[in-house]
């Protein structure tokens, strides 16, 4: 089965965490969008009501959209999760949990409307992303300070979560990372299929149009 994966070419965003458990588990798959003419293919599959916004992700018949829930489908079939269902519905439970983690981080820099521009919203977003510093990304890091021993798709996305804020937020990251995180980023990033991506084109670098970004006006001030 070779699984088609439909995001926007550009960034990482939400579509990294499927990549990142499709090369894990070394599962053939097509990155649509990223082929001649992808953008188009991605505009067919985004139906008005057939869909909200991607990632999507097609297996056979199957067309599914929603990060974790393609992450649930997906993840028993890769050996990311084992199949008893109490413990995926756990797992699904961890990840919709860094779904609305991630939407913070990106509302930090959309505050007001993710189709205005940061320019246009630049006072409200420093007031955001002082607030997410001081009293969310303190309590999202804590809950997931000591990740289960179980490998699962979860660890691989708090990875991302971990390598997407120290790219945006490194002053705050420097201050307030648990130690179990990062044991668990050096763990994933030392996966040799997953090292092996990260290394490879495949890998989009962070830039300023995806849902981590650094400005620095965000982040914890410089001391002086
Ligand atoms: N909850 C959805 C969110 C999907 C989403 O917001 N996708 C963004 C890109 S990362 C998008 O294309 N949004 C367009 C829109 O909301 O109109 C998921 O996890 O897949």
């Amino acid at each position: 089965m070779t699984y088609q994966l439909y995001y926007w070419p550009q960034i990482q965003g939400r579509g990294e965490f499927i990549r990142l458990a499709l090369e894990d588990a070394g599962a053939p798959y097509r990155d649509v969008c990223r082929e001649k003419r992808g953008e188009a293919q991605l505009m067919r599959i985004l139906g008005p009501r057939a869909a909200f916004a991607p990632p999507a992700l097609k297996a056979g018949r199957l067309l599914l959209f929603q990060t974790p829930a393609i992450l649930h489908w997906l993840a028993p079939r890769l050996g990311l999760a084992p199949r008893d269902e109490a413990a995926r519905a756990r797992l699904l439970q961890q990840q919709l949990t860094i779904a609305d983690w991630l939407a913070e981080v990106h509302d930090t820099h959309h505050p007001i409307a993710s189709h205005l521009y940061y320019e246009d919203q630049k006072r409200e977003a420093k007031r955001r992303g002082a607030e997410f510093r001081r009293v969310r990304l303190p309590k999202f890091l804590k809950h997931f300070a000591e990740p289960e021993k179980r490998f699962s798709y979860v660890h691989l996305s708090l990875f991302q979560m971990v390598e997407g804020l120290r790219y945006a937020f490194p002053r705050a990251m420097r201050r307030l990372e648990p130690r179990g995180l990062a044991a668990l980023h050096d763990r994933v990033a030392a996966r040799p299929r997953l090292a092996a991506y990260l290394a490879s084109p495949r890998r989009i670098p962070f830039n300023a149009m995806g849902i981590f970004r650094h400005y620095p006006e965000l982040d914890d001030p410089r001391r002086m």
